[in-house]
């Protein structure tokens, strides 16, 4: 309850603000798109892990006009890095946004406002958004990021390999993008698992199979990433590379990769 009427708070004052994480190309080991992730700066608090207030925000249906924020702000900021650097933004996008019937036109209008080419977006969903959706309900939000795909925007399976049923979303959804969760990256104390590197290649092999492109999540070895080179996936995102950081360090980022070509 606490939580709640800080996040109500949160929306009036515009105390959130967005950090991007580098998503890096394994051949060429070159940032090729960020990932926008949300920040809570309550004034006077410590930062809140959007692992904590993302679910209050989606159970009150916060998450509506937070999300369309986050859409706003990241189109804004990727303009920029789009125009210069050729960087596409990926932005987190929650299942009762998917339910909401604005949703397409916020997202149209975020392009619109910021001049973001549709290209460039790229809309994070995850597998559990089908979960407790009726036929009807799917239909209809399968139709929505249809509509959105048709617009040149391209659709990301988030956390891809935890959720349940995986495979027969896949057929159902328009889907551009795999990104492999990272519990299949995560080592133990012996190193990579040979079980979570055998999944990861499955995966791999299917969304070759399926012309999709792939992106490992979690990523914190150089030996992780040789093995995900070696197994084709595109790209990698995670702490060997770098951890969200602020706009602005990240065009600080984008800079220095500019001056080392
Ligand atoms: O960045 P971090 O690892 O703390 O994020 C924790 C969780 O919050 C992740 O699952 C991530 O997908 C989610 N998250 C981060 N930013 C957003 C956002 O803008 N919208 C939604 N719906 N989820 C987000
Ligand atoms: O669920 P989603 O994939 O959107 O969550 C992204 C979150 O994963 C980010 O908030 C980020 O803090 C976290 N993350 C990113 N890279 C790494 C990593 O290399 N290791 C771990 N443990 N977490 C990471
Ligand atoms: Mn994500
Ligand atoms: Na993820």
């Amino acid at each position: 309850v606490e939580l709640l009427a800080g996040l109500r708070r949160a929306v009036a004052m515009g105390e959130f603000v967005l950090e991007y994480q580098p998503v890096v190309d394994l051949v060429t080991e070159r940032i090729s798109s960020v990932e926008a992730l949300l920040r809570w700066d309550a004034p006077g608090a410590d930062r809140v892990s959007p692992a904590d207030f993302v679910p209050i925000a989606e159970e009150s249906g916060l998450i509506v006009p937070i999300g369309a924020w986050v859409l706003g702000q990241a189109c804004v900021d990727a303009t920029d890095w789009y125009a210069r650097f050729g960087i596409s933004v990926a932005v987190n996008v929650a299942t009762a946004q998917l339910h909401d019937p604005e949703f397409v036109t916020t997202v149209l209008g975020a392009l619109r406002f910021s001049g973001l080419p549709p290209q460039a977006l790229v809309l994070e969903i995850t597998e559990s958004t089908m979960i407790a959706a009726t036929a009807a309900e799917t239909e209809t939000v399968v139709a929505r990021l249809q509509q959105l795909r048709g617009r040149g925007i391209r659709i990301a399976i988030d956390d891809f390999g935890t959720g349940y049923s995986s495979l027969s979303y896949l057929r159902r959804l328009p889907v551009d993008i795999l990104k492999i969760d990272r519990a299949f990256s995560m080592e133990g104390p012996e190193g990579a698992d040979s079980e979570d590197t055998a999944l990861t290649k499955a995966i791999l092999q299917l969304s070759h199979s399926l012309g999709l492109s792939t992106v490992a999540e979690g990523v914190e070895t150089s030996e992780r990433a040789d093995v995900l080179r070696e197994l084709r996936c595109d790209r990698a995102q995670g702490f060997l590379y770098s951890k969200p950081v602020n706009a602005r360090a990240l065009d600080a980022l984008l800079a220095e990769e500019t001056n080392s070509l």
